[in-house]
């Protein structure tokens, strides 16, 4: 067990804001937002407002995939919310996503704009616009959203719980490390059994589930999250290395992560994304690991 002192919470909980952590100075127990600021728009139909975090990364691999397959429809302006200067509490980022967090969209291509937020609606609001990457047939339509609902459902345990105390924590603590990494290994073992009778997760066609979960449970497996992979043992998960190396190698996968990622080698960094030349100055060969 912990040598820290037990804790005995009060009677009422109050916001103690030296309570530490990495993301201490955006974490606060209020919504709505904190100073006004208009959101900039592009030219492209599409209005993404996003980050290079693996949430944000989902929606830009979906609209490069829709890109390379030739739906013009998808070209999109994605500009950069950096929420570790609170642009999340913006006043035009909280009017198109009131939970304050990226990635956040808008729809202009229609008479009246769509808002769209968390990730998985963003998601199947794309397949179904564009008739892409979500199975129609109800099976198999089934067997994708039950992948990317779990997705949505599952990934907290990995950021917010094992990747908070194990990287971001102020400091190491036993018994979260344990709880969370006992999880996360089962949900690496739900993966790697189902990738073990499947080529990917909704069959044998990569579709949105493979998108959502390869920014997370595949980023884990390759090593680019937390630095944990030697301590959760990611190389014994064979069939999630072989799924993360198939998506990883896809073009518009690897344009996907680029898009407003802040960190690693910066010549792998491609901060705002207006036009698909932008990627040319750039390249994916220095895809360095995300911390
Ligand atoms: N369930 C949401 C989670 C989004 C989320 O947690 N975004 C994080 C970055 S990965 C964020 O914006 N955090 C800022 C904050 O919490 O203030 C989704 O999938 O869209």
């Amino acid at each position: 067990m912990s040598d820290q002192p037990e804790y005995t919470p009060p009677k009422v909980w109050t916001w103690n804001k030296a309570s530490g952590g990495r993301f201490a100075s955006i974490n606060r127990p209020i919504a709505g937002p904190t100073h006004d600021k208009e959101l900039p728009v592009g030219r492209h139909p599409l209005q993404l407002y996003s980050l290079g975090t693996p949430n944000g990364v989902k929606v830009t691999v979906m609209l490069e995939e829709l890109l390379a397959l030739g739906h013009a429809g998808a070209e999109y302006d994605a500009w950069l919310i950096k929420i570790g200067d609170g642009d999340q509490f913006g006043s035009g980022f909280v009017a198109i996503n009131p939970n304050s967090k990226i990635p956040a969209l808008l729809d202009r291509s229609g008479p009246t704009p769509i808002r769209v937020f968390e990730s998985g609606a963003i998601l199947v609001h794309l397949a179904e616009k564009f008739g892409a990457f979500l199975p129609t047939e109800a099976a198999a339509r089934a067997e994708c959203l039950s992948w990317l609902f779990w997705q949505m459902g599952s990934a907290p345990y990995l950021g917010g719980g094992f990747g908070h105390f194990y990287a971001y924590a102020p400091f190491k603590m036993e018994y979260p490390i344990d709880r969370f990494a006992m999880e996360v290994k089962r949900q690496l073992d739900v993966l790697d059994r189902r990738l073990a009778e499947s080529a990917y997760l909704a069959g044998p066609d990569y579709t949105i589930a493979d998108m959502a979960v390869w920014p997370w449970y595949g980023g884990l497996a390759k090593g680019w999250l937390y630095g944990a992979a030697e301590f959760l043992d990611v190389a014994s998960y064979a069939n999630v290395q072989r799924w993360a190396d198939a998506i990883g190698a896809r073009p518009a996968a690897r344009r996907g992560r680029m898009v407003n990622r802040m960190q690693g080698d910066p010549a792998s960094q491609l901060h705002e994304r207006h036009d698909a030349s932008d990627f040319d100055t750039k390249t994916q060969d220095k895809l360095a690991p995300a911390t």
